[in-house]
């Protein structure tokens, strides 16, 4: 097998740091990684690391020079919650780097004459459902249904899908000759949660904060309703999901977007959920309104039929094995329990 160079953005994230773990065990696989932040000190010696700014062309083109990426994995991104409160800054980072990091990837599959593969987180922020009636109405909605964010951070995932469908199929499109162009692929993901690091400045935080205050005896304020629900998948299943897909013969992909999903949960699911795994655990209901506005334009579920049929996509973690294989047992070590 011939050896491979793979880009990680946003590497000191949730996303990243799972995906780190999983992939440098590989010999075959050079990884090379970059974030505003260090990496913590355990990932240190597992990959090149690069603290620094992506929106700084320097670093992009220091980068460009230094190595010929094989696969990039852009997690890179400004959260929903924390996008709201800074939408110019979360358009910047969320789309001008991915077209910063697209155009790189493009240069470097006409240098080496082979599609880079580029992956793309993208989200459950991309779709927007005008009320809740409807919500309830559609329950696990297709990748081309109801795709009317309404958060900057959804308009820039949507976004984001679609310029990569552009570089991978039209980029050049009137050049006398067929250029190389890349591979984008793209996943959409629910709510994910991780048994070893808290989300931060997402709108989906409230189920994986609510599990990890419990463990750690901290009462907890959800500010959603209890009845809210959105789909969710702990990490594991997040990063091979990735994996699969970065995989996947090219021949099979019918689209270059999928749903992915495991179990929907509703807030009140979570709050059992935490209180029977950590009896004691003080959780009260504060919605609020505005971030509650948001997950409700979310879906309840999704439907991730593309995924299962086209690159045999199933979730290890059901519900169950989620919370008992996964999620208590490697919480409750985190916090010496
Ligand atoms: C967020 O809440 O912003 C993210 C997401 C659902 O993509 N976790």
């Amino acid at each position: 097998m011939p050896k491979r160079t793979v880009l990680i953005t946003g590497a000191s994230g949730e996303i990243g740091q799972a995906l780190i773990k999983s992939l440098a065990g590989d010999e075959l696989t050079t990884l090379i990684t970059v974030d505003l932040k260090p990496l913590p000190d355990e990932l240190m010696e597992k990959s090149t690391h690069f603290v620094g700014d992506l929106l700084n062309k320097e670093l992009l083109s220091l980068l460009e020079e230094k190595y010929d990426f094989n696969l990039i994995f852009h997690l890179a991104a400004v959260l929903s919650t924390t996008a709201e409160y800074n939408p110019l800054l979360a358009h910047k980072v969320n789309t001008c780097s991915t077209i910063d990091l697209l155009e790189m990837a493009t240069r470097q599959s006409q240098e080496q004459s082979k599609p880079v593969k580029f992956l793309f987180p993208s989200s459950i922020a991309v779709y927007g459902l005008p009320d809740l009636e409807t919500k309830n109405q559609f329950m696990a909605i297709k990748e081309h249904d109801w795709t009317e964010p309404t958060t900057m951070y959804g308009c820039s995932k949507l976004y984001c899908e679609k310029v990569g469908i552009y570089y991978s199929e039209y980029y050049q499109q009137l050049a006398d000759q067929e250029p190389i162009r890349l591979d984008f692929r793209a996943l959409r993901f629910p709510g994910i949660i991780s048994a070893f690091t808290i989300p931060s400045g997402g709108t989906s935080d409230f189920g994986p904060e609510m599990i990890h205050f419990a463990a750690q005896g901290k009462p907890y304020d959800c500010f959603v309703r209890a009845d809210v629900r959105i789909p969710f998948m702990v990490m594991p299943d997040a990063v091979r999901s990735l994996l699969m897909l970065a995989n996947a013969p090219k021949e099979n992909l019918q689209t270059r977007i999928y749903n992915v999903t495991s179990f929907s949960l509703s807030a009140q699911d979570f709050k059992d959920l935490a209180q029977n795994s950590f009896p004691g655990a003080e959780i009260n209901f504060k919605p609020d309104p505005k971030r509650q506005a948001i997950v409700d334009t979310w879906p309840a579920d999704i439907d991730d039929s593309a995924a299962r049929n086209d690159w045999n996509w199933k979730p290890e973690y059901n519900i169950l094995d989620a919370c008992q294989d996964y999620l208590l047992k490697n919480i409750s070590k985190l916090y010496n329990l």
